[in-house]
């Protein structure tokens, strides 16, 4: 092959379809991509996706995404950047942030935010760099107990997640007969531990969380409290859930769960007067803004993803709007459809029911487990992640399902159709006690895979259910763009 300078002579014909090659739309100019993403679009639009942190963006999220954003480099902040050519981003990211401000009802003296977080992860990460030193001590909700892997995670053995390698972590855990966080525990040892930081937040909890009382805990040991509401923040900005600005220091939160935007993260500081002295009538000051500011840029990041900017605007904007209010009430309600449903079908739901957009099916009444469960259901085209349970005794064997509504509401289902939805779920279910049945209880996981995918029965059996939850889920329009 040609190179494009061969002896110092520009070969002509490279260079004209060097042009072509970009100006080529995706299907003729890399087909594989173009029909794994078509595969997926197809999967995305047969299927039943109830993975609780999963979205459908918009249409107008994804074409932003799209944009030629993503080629400009703009380390710094607006007004202080360190490249050339940056006016329009400066302006992109104003916008950003005000919108931010406005669509969680937050005066800009008294809150300011950060919209270059890359997601939820470092996010969380840029907090605890900015406020909490090297060994710095944390406490957030055990993962197996429904927190997040970032807010501490560790086991016996190891350390997991970065946060509790380069920090302190001592989780807080719920009451494993009620699934309720125990807040008395969490009280006690803060006061042994003395946190310099408290996360209220969650991947798997299907309750409200009590802020006042996290807030005066965290008071007790002097500790900032650091809402992390990735999951609940379409939810928050609609107002359908209690919100945590109200008693919070900081608040993270990724864009693309019920909040619908794309792939990022941002995070949302205290500014102006932090206290003031009875005595003197001296007033304080809050001192996060350069902290957490520094943290994301230089301190762990670099150039912001301008697109996802842009998409996350675009986002912000539709989550002030009736219409997002509405969805978000639907998600609700299509939730609690959901638990009743699968009540009466006879499962157990974790903490009984919901307040927000997911459940936790606890199967261990029912003779399985999340995982054996999990894998019939994807196999009938029904998406949705095993889940621990409180007081499961292997995190390796997790006992639950986690199930959420806001990637079907965006679709259009309804409360009718989240009863449906739960007796395919049941149908599923039934098939994975047939198949454990077939092998016995000592079967191990690959096993039970086994016999789904190379037993005739029960493959037929998973085929004819998938078939009708396809022709169900295809009746939904799937938002997003067109092609593909
Ligand atoms: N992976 C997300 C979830 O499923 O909850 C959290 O980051």
């Amino acid at each position: 092959m040609e190179t494009s300078v061969n002896g110092g002579q520009k070969d002509d014909s490279l260079w004209s379809s060097h042009s072509r090659m970009l100006a080529q739309p995706l299907k003729e100019n890399d087909v594989e991509v173009y029909d794994i993403i078509k595969k997926e679009s197809n999967r995305q639009r047969v299927g039943l996706e109830l993975i609780a942190s999963e979205n459908f963006a918009s249409r107008a999220v994804l074409e932003a995404l799209g944009s030629c954003l993503n080629n400009k480099y703009s380390e710094g902040y607006p007004g202080q950047r360190y490249y050339g050519g940056t006016q329009f981003i400066d302006e992109l990211e104003v916008l950003c942030q005000r919108r931010a401000l406005q669509a969680y009802g937050l005066d800009p003296q008294r809150w300011g935010v950060n919209v270059q977080p890359y997601s939820g992860s470092p996010a969380n990460f840029a907090v605890y760099t900015a406020l909490v030193e090297p060994h710095g001590r944390i406490m957030g909700l055990d993962l197996p107990d429904g927190g997040h892997l970032t807010h501490g995670f560790m086991t016996d053995k190891k350390r997991i997640s970065a946060t509790s390698i380069f920090f302190e972590s001592m989780p807080y855990k719920v009451n494993p007969d009620t699934g309720y966080i125990n807040y008395d525990q969490l009280e006690e040892n803060a006061r042994l531990f003395h946190p310099k930081l408290i996360i209220a937040g969650t991947s798997c909890y299907s309750r409200n969380l009590d802020y006042a009382r996290l807030r005066r805990i965290a008071d007790d040991s002097g500790a900032y409290l650091m809402a992390d509401m990735a999951h609940i923040s379409g939810l928050v900005a609609a107002g359908v859930v209690p919100s945590p600005f109200e008693y919070c220091d900081v608040v993270s939160t990724t864009t693309h769960k019920t909040l619908r935007g794309c792939r990022a993260g941002m995070i949302f500081y205290r500014r102006g007067v932090h206290s003031v002295d009875v005595k003197t009538g001296k007033e304080s000051l809050y001192n996060l803004e350069p902290l957490i500011n520094s943290a994301v840029f230089p301190g762990l990041q670099g150039g912001p993803h301008n697109h996802a900017i842009a998409g996350v605007a675009v986002a912000l904007k539709q989550a002030m709007t009736p219409e997002f209010r509405a969805y978000q009430y639907q998600v609700v309600a299509n939730c609690q459809a959901l638990s009743q449903a699968l009540t009466q079908l006879g499962y157990k739901i974790v903490t009984g029911g919901s307040d927000n957009h997911l459940i936790l099916v606890d199967l261990r009444s029912k003779g399985t487990d999340g995982g054996r469960a999990e894998k019939v259901l994807e196999a009938c085209s029904i998406a949705c992640n095993k889940n621990t349970c409180p007081g499961d005794k292997s995190a390796l064997r997790p006992s639950g399902l986690r199930l959420g509504t806001p990637a079907l509401t965006s679709r259009g289902l309804l409360e009718k159709d989240f009863q449906k939805v739960a007796h395919f779920i049941h149908r599923g279910i039934e098939l994975t006690l047939q198949i454990q049945k077939d092998l016995g209880v000592k079967a191990t996981l690959k096993e039970f895979k086994e016999k789904l995918t190379g037993d005739e029965k029960h493959r037929g059996a998973a085929r004819a259910l998938r078939e009708e939850v396809e022709n169900f889920a295809s009746r939904f329009p799937l938002p997003g763009l067109l092609d593909p």
